[in-house]
């Protein structure tokens, strides 16, 4: 079987012949790059329609920050948040998958149209995420996370940070596994970011063969992260603010499409919707 055939196939999800591109539309005050932005429901979902524009082939709803040291939303606000995005955006067409670790918030946006979830957590945070997500047959994202992050640097500290991060995302996917959610709707994400420095992130950006080695679709999110920040920080050590990272962001995404990606988590979506194209095309003429 071809790299290519492999990532495309998530069970319940169209296939698509390349990368995927999954563009970002926080319904935040307070998200990491873009938040306070999108943050009502019909400015959202025009976002999100933009997004499709411009190439998204799936667009992620989210309605609570995942920033460290970012205070939780209470579930009530959430579910305001996100459900009337993602029932709106589905309304339209558009596939939309759901960023949240509340099973109710899972529950109620595959009620209302999503077609994927997206737990940060890996179904940590809610022990009622995963029967949720079994029970509806539903895609399920399992991102390696070591826990909330309230100041704890200590959950960062790795001997290998790949082969870690492997393990401990298989062990995950075992659970996943065990909850009943079949392994044809699991993708897997490293989590750039949570409980990583640059040079974590960095390592295992190098070696995405390790975390395809788990034999699940693999979803690459690294939009305007902090560790491309440091990449590009001037002399003096200061970073570009994070809407000036999309170039940088880009250049992630063909690497992450051109190693065998199953989708990109953006938050702008054209500059990585060409890098995807172009990726494939290198593709193609290696299979020429
Ligand atoms: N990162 C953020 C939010 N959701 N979902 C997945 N699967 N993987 C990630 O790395 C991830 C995520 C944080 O970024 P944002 O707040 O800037 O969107």
């Amino acid at each position: 079987m071809s790299k290519q055939s492999r990532r495309s196939q998530v069970a319940g999800l169209p296939a698509w012949d390349r990368c995927a591109v999954m563009g970002v539309v926080n319904v935040t005050p307070d998200s990491f790059s873009d938040g306070g932005r999108w943050f009502d429901t019909t400015a959202a979902v025009k976002h999100g329609l933009a997004l499709v524009t411009e190439g998204a082939d799936l667009v992620d709803v989210g309605g609570e920050s995942t920033r460290p040291g970012a205070t939780r939303v209470d579930e009530a606000e959430e579910l305001r948040r996100v459900i009337p995005v993602v029932r709106g955006l589905a309304s339209e067409g558009v596939v939309v998958s759901v960023d949240t670790m509340r099973a109710s918030v899972a529950e109620q946006s595959l009620a209302a149209g999503a077609a994927l979830v997206n737990d940060v957590s890996g179904g940590l945070a809610d022990p009622a995420m995963i029967p949720v997500v079994a029970e509806a047959g539903a895609p399920f994202v399992v991102m390696h996370w070591r826990g909330f992050l309230q100041g704890g640097k200590v959950k960062g500290v790795y001997e290998d940070v790949v082969s870690e991060v492997v393990d401990e995302l298989r062990a995950r996917v075992e659970a996943v596994l065990a909850g009943g959610i079949t392994p044809d709707r699991i993708v897997v994400d490293p989590g750039l970011g949570f409980s990583k420095d640059t040079d974590h992130d960095l390592a295992l950006l190098a070696r995405l063969d390790r975390l395809l080695g788990l034999g699940h679709p693999l979803l690459v999110a690294a939009s305007r992260k902090r560790f491309l920040g440091r990449v590009l920080a001037d002399t003096e050590g200061a970073p570009p603010p994070a809407r000036e990272r999309d170039a940088a962001t880009a250049a992630v995404s063909a690497l992450a499409a051109h190693q065998g990606a199953w989708a990109v988590r953006v938050h702008e979506v054209r500059a990585t919707a060409d890098a995807v194209r172009v990726a494939r095309a290198v593709e193609g003429a290696r299979e020429l």
